[in-house]
């Protein structure tokens, strides 16, 4: 029997293999990896004690996220055993209808690994977005019935591809030969068609929402935009603006300041025309281009817990207050409101119980045990390691997709949404759709638990923040 390529090695080659694709397809990607690495080498070298407490080195430069784009549950249900085949679970449910200013009409799930062994080997994660064509704010009946058949019509993932997936999945991998052909097929279902694009149709979708034509007015799906992690996004904006590449307005999320980085930054550059082909109405082909794919970039910090995400949407709540009607972000403004309002320190986060941290042992000199965790902390015998944020921000999200749309979109406000959550879509797909903050407390707890075990303590009679 030849060797089995285990789940986490076939995720690592998967990755790799879009990586590839996509540089091919956008030259300009290339460039923003080159200067990701550069910059993540320079921090590493100024800040030799900071550098890999989020994150080894190398995870930190093999990282990338992938945006994809799906339009129905039947494509999403396929696209999740694809991902599952690599060891890589739906995790959150993020509803982008409801974003302001710019809601977009899909709703969406990140496809990652979940276990932190799993997340050190490789940590690829893809945010995964589907059309709810049934949403009258966006489409009407007449609209909707065309997209179901249009999308009805189209094979995005091949049999041969799912039923590979599938054994993956049943068998915790592949043979090196399966491996190969999963491969292949996997990382080509998302390469750019060369199918020509119905310009009519495209249009009538565009108007809409720009996401909605390119998720259906397109035979096939495409990978978005793939996103490198960089230590510090700061420098790395402004290198590629010296490098000529005009980047949008603004690095979403918190901003840059002197107290613990939470949550994730993200910036990109503006989407590129790309060549396509196009059917007219009058039946001849022509050469045209489109602006969808772009470059994205991002810097992750601390996961908070319910209550810190609360803080920090209250926090951006105040930003956008004081900035109302200035019309642009100002940097200025966020950082004013976060020296006010934010805690300054990791040991405040974790006090008020606001971010996520393993508690691993510190072999400080062995003094009195003590049956709180804090006073174990201070009397050195653990120490607090912050739990890196995985997953994504559904306000940055819609962010990154409304700074990238040809149209402004339609929406009509007099209409009622369809009702959508985790549990539908978790139905649709057969699978569970994991909540982040379970599998973050989880992980911190287990690191409690072990770390207790080993002092000889009984986890349950130590006082913590969180109990
Ligand atoms: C997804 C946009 C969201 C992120 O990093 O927040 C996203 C898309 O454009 O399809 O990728
Ligand atoms: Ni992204």
């Amino acid at each position: 029997m030849s060797k089995q390529l285990s789940h986490w090695q076939l995720r690592a080659r998967f990755a790799r293999g879009l990586s590839d694709l996509y540089g091919r397809e956008v030259p300009a990607y290339t460039t923003l990896v080159e200067v990701s690495a550069e910059v993540n080498e320079d921090y590493r070298r100024n800040h030799p004690d900071q550098a890999e407490r989020l994150g080894s080195i190398q995870r930190v430069t093999a990282e990338r996220h992938g945006a994809i784009r799906v339009g129905s549950p039947r494509e999403l249900a396929q696209a999740a055993r694809v991902f599952g085949a690599a060891g890589m679970s739906p995790v959150g449910f993020y509803d982008l209808r409801e974003a302001k200013p710019n809601p977009v009409p899909v709703v969406s799930t990140a496809f990652r690994p979940i276990d932190r062994e799993e997340l050190a080997r490789n940590p690829f994660r893809v945010f995964t977005s589907m059309l709810v064509p049934q949403d009258r704010r966006f489409f009407s009946a007449e609209l909707e019935q065309r997209l179901e058949e249009f999308i009805g019509a189209r094979t995005l993932f091949s049999a041969e591809l799912l039923e590979l997936a599938d054994r993956s999945i049943a068998d915790g991998g592949l043979s090196e030969e399966d491996a190969e052909h999963y491969l292949e097929l996997a990382t080509g279902a998302f390469a750019l068609s060369p199918d020509p694009v119905d310009r009519r149709w495209y249009a009538t979708l565009d108007e809409i929402s720009s996401v909605a034509a390119d998720i259906g007015g397109v035979a096939s799906t495409h990978i978005n935009h793939l996103t490198p992690r960089v230590l510090d996004i700061d420098e790395l904006y402004a290198r590629m603006e010296a490098r000529g590449i005009a980047m949008i307005d603004a690095i979403q999320g918190p901003p840059r300041w002197g107290g613990p980085d939470v949550l994730l930054r993200q910036t990109s550059f503006r989407a590129l025309a790309e060549p396509r082909t196009f059917l007219e109405a009058d039946g001849s082909t022509t050469r045209g281009d489109l602006r969808v794919r772009f470059g994205e970039v991002e810097a992750r910090g601390i996961a908070l817990t319910v209550a810190g995400r609360n803080h920090y949407d209250h926090m951006l709540g105040v930003v956008d207050d004081e900035q109302a009607g200035s019309g642009r972000p100002r940097p200025e403004v966020a950082l004013e409101v976060w020296e006010r309002l934010c805690p300054r320190t990791e040991r405040a986060l974790l006090e008020q119980d606001l971010a996520f941290f393993a508690i691993l042992p510190a072999g400080g000199p062995a003094g009195p045990a003590s049956l709180d965790l804090l006073e174990l902390l201070d009397s050195g015998l653990v120490r607090a390691e912050p739990i890196v944020y995985e997953d994504f921000l559904p306000r940055s999200a819609a962010g990154i997709f409304a700074s990238n749309l040809t149209s402004d979109g339609a929406v009509d406000e007099t209409q009622a949404g369809t009702e959508r959550n985790s549990a539908w879509m978790g139905e649709q797909i057969g699978v569970e759709i994991h909540d982040p903050y379970a599998l973050y407390a989880q992980e911190r707890q287990r690191s409690f638990d072990t770390t207790m075990a080993v002092l000889g303590l009984d986890p349950r009679q130590v006082v913590t923040p969180w109990s």
